[in-house]
């Protein structure tokens, strides 16, 4: 009789099981970096809704911004590793990993929206199979606006900023400070108010978007528009984690992330002039690199340039060819 209840109880709960089963729920926390308000963590959030909607609530994606659950120089390990099932960063932070991560950062070799889509559009077969040799899935990325140089007095040649404290977010931005004879210190876009606050670092080379973020206008006072490159933001997914949704529902991360890329370039492009208008509104000047500084920055161009053609090897040279074509 005991036997009996028990097979019985156990039928029970295993029929529960199946039924929820059919209605299986998942959650996924997505680390990202930057501030709730910025368009790219906006961007993540509606990515987000659009994965719950298009599952029927099956997947439901929390977006954790601001290096809140995550340090942004961590998160792709932490989503390598399944720490995290999904997490976005900037990729061109990881180029000392392989100097493909680097591509988007090359300087002044794709400085508009328009060329910046064409590079990416080149060299994302590459990088696919760069993040899977990884245990990453790429879903989705979106370009920062334009990158200019943040200073605290006017330069008007790389003299200018011989020994000065430089910010900076990756490799490239770290080389152009040794190049200029600046001393490079790195720093998450969530911790810069506080470094350029306490005198940590005195000069950066960013986006508007990111000047404006931590109200550049406070410590700083000229913006130049060198327009160096646009680094890109990639949302990327443990392999494993998504290779165990069902199909469909793989289909919609996918589907959702190639709306969000579409959704954060529009507004990257419709930002980009907002941002820099608030930086002069905020009283910054605000002007292109006078001749002999984009002369030099032009000089340091090529010289990366060639380095990276050097660490990139065939696959790094494919990508070029086929963006020049
Ligand atoms: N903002 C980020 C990366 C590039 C950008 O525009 C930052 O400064 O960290």
């Amino acid at each position: 009789m005991k036997a009996k209840t028990v097979g019985f109880a156990v039928l029970v709960s295993a029929a529960q099981m199946v039924a929820a089963g059919g209605a299986r729920a998942e959650g996924w926390d997505m680390p990202t970096a930057y501030p709730a308000s910025n368009y790219h963590s906006e961007t993540a959030v509606a990515f987000a809704a659009c994965v719950k909607k298009a599952t029927g609530d099956k997947l439901a994606i929390t977006v954790h911004p601001n290096g809140a659950l995550f340090k942004g120089n961590d998160i792709k390990r932490a989503v390598q590793t399944g720490q995290a099932p999904i997490g976005e960063r900037l990729i061109s932070a990881h180029a000392n990993e392989n100097a493909l991560y680097g591509v988007d950062s090359i300087p002044f070799l794709a400085s508009s929206f328009d060329a910046s889509e064409k590079l990416w559009k080149a060299a994302r077969p590459e990088l696919e199979k760069l993040l899977a040799s990884q245990n990453l899935v790429y879903v989705y990325a979106v370009p920062w606006p334009p990158q200019g140089l943040y200073t605290k007095k006017p330069i008007n040649s790389v003299a200018d900023l011989k020994g000065v404290k430089f910010r900076s977010y990756s490799v490239a931005t770290a080389r152009i400070a040794e190049l200029a004879g600046m001393v490079p210190v790195q720093i998450e876009a969530a911790d810069l108010s506080q470094a350029l606050a306490t005198g940590v670092a005195d000069s950066f080379i960013s986006s508007g978007s990111t000047g404006f973020d931590v109200k550049a206008w406070e410590y700083m006072t000229n913006f130049y528009t060198v327009d160096a490159w646009l680094p890109r933001n990639v949302i990327f997914a443990n392999k494993d984690s998504f290779d165990k949704l069902p199909a469909a529902e793989q289909t919609a991360v996918k589907t959702c992330g190639d709306e969000a890329a579409a959704a954060g370039l529009a507004q990257a492009k419709a930002l980009t002039q907002k941002y820099i208008d608030a930086l002069a509104a905020n009283k910054m000047a605000v002007s292109g690199p006078g001749a002999e500084l984009k002369t030099q920055l032009d000089g340091f161009g090529k010289t990366m340039t060639a380095e990276w053609e050097a660490k990139a090897g065939s696959a790094g040279k494919a990508i070029i060819d086929a963006y020049e074509k």
